[in-house]
């Protein structure tokens, strides 16, 4: 089964995907998910410039020997544009193994392991009174589970709020909006959101938290500590990972749960993190982690810690990634929870799909492959348009992580 075409798409239906469409010499096609928020263009080059004119002519049923021809060959390794890369290669080409067999993505990676897949959703507001309504409805469309976020009073923006009631879009046109941050009005104003969150919705709910890179270690330590009474499903992102051995020091303060690793591209982001037990859910998802193939032996190594999966889901991560993220949700053991939000309409349309979403659940449908394909022709309507994530400032204008 050679390949014998492989094209990459770029459209920007509200917001900008990078989609690898890989097809066969039979007339089977698969596509995978190359979005890579902010830093689009990076990833479409490596395809088109380095990648296609080494696929063409592979077998693609041999997709192990693919990824690591990608990862070894290319001699410098990892890094999120590489594995952005990589993973749209290894979705197509898993999409297209399924294809060739008539079955869901979800029969080949061992069947399923539960009914449909937990998903939380995202509440928000510019101030308290606000996320307790947007937190209502998402209660009201019959999520179980949710995450928080909302203005602080004293800083003038934050990031992680929706514009509108479902969709959320964290990337603004032409240059990176910039946002306010004081630690001390954060850590001052979230535990009274929780407080107040289960004042009114109860303790039956799942609350979750993204502390988005923001703070120190120690600083995480009491957040977690000040956050227990309120048992929140997690705690995300509290401190920038890079440094890994930063967890311990969180995880002598709190048993608040901790998730890290929506910005990870390869298990080496997070072994020790796993290993020593510091996180209890882990971020990597599809599209930045190198595609189905590295995120199961992720997944495998985590099983081995009971730390569960947490798979990324915000909207700048396509429906193809979203699809992809659910077979391997379905199937895998140690699944934890996968985030969703719901993308634009126009987003829908471009990428039809089989996947669904009902009383908080999703389930990625039975049509074979990955259940997700691109219009190409309605792809074409909607050009890049360049966009950035915003940057953080502190009160005296030094710059801060996210
Ligand atoms: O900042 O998807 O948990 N979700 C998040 C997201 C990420 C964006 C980055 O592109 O933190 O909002
Ligand atoms: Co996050």
């Amino acid at each position: 089964m050679k390949i014998v075409d492989a094209k990459v798409i770029i459209c920007c239906p509200g917001r900008n995907f990078v989609t690898l469409k890989i097809v066969t010499e039979d007339g089977l096609y698969g596509v995978g998910d190359a979005t890579l928020n902010g830093r689009e263009l990076a990833v479409a080059s490596y395809l088109t410039d380095h990648v296609v004119p080494l696929l063409i002519g592979h077998d693609a049923r041999r997709i192990e020997d693919i990824w690591q021809y990608l990862y070894k060959g290319a001699y410098w390794r990892r890094g999120p544009v590489t594995m952005s890369a990589i993973a749209a290669v290894d979705v197509a080409l898993w999409d297209i193994k399924a294809k060739s067999m008539n079955a869901p993505l979800y029969q080949l990676l061992g069947g399923r392991s539960r009914e449909a897949v937990l998903v939380y959703g995202h509440a928000s507001g510019t101030d308290l009174e606000k996320t307790l309504g947007s937190f209502g409805h998402f209660v009201s469309l019959g999520y179980k589970a949710i995450r928080a976020q909302s203005g602080i009073p004293g800083l003038s923006s934050t990031y992680g709020l929706s514009h509108g009631a479902m969709a959320y879009e964290p990337a603004e046109k032409d240059a990176p909006p910039e946002n306010q941050w004081s630690t001390e009005h954060y850590m001052r104003f979230v535990p009274q959101m929780f407080a107040a969150l289960r004042k009114e919705f109860g303790t039956e709910i799942h609350m979750l938290h993204d502390a988005h890179h923001r703070l120190t270690p120690i600083e995480a330590g009491r957040v977690g500590k000040d956050l227990e009474p309120y048992r929140l499903l997690w705690l995300e992102d509290p401190t920038p990972a890079e440094l890994q051995e930063g967890f311990r020091l969180i995880r002598q303060h709190t048993t608040t749960p901790i998730a890290v690793g929506e910005v990870f591209d390869t298990i080496f982001d997070c072994q020790t993190l796993i290993r020593e037990q510091l996180i209890d859910y882990i971020r990597a998802t599809v599209v930045h982690t190198g595609g189905i193939t590295h995120l199961r032996k992720i997944a495998n190594l985590a099983e081995l810690y009971q730390v569960r999966t947490g798979c990324h889901g915000a909207t700048d991560l396509s429906p193809a990634c979203m699809g992809a993220a659910l077979h391997f949700d379905l199937s895998v053991h140690n699944f934890g929870i996968q985030e969703y939000m719901p993308h634009t309409e126009e987003t829908d349309r471009v990428f039809p799909h089989a996947y669904s979403f009902q009383d908080g659940f999703m389930h990625p449908g039975d049509a074979p492959g990955i259940g997700v394909d691109i219009d190409e022709k309605l792809a074409a309507q909607f050009p890049y348009q360049r966009a950035y994530l915003p940057v953080n400032r502190k009160l005296d204008g030094t710059m801060h992580s996210w």
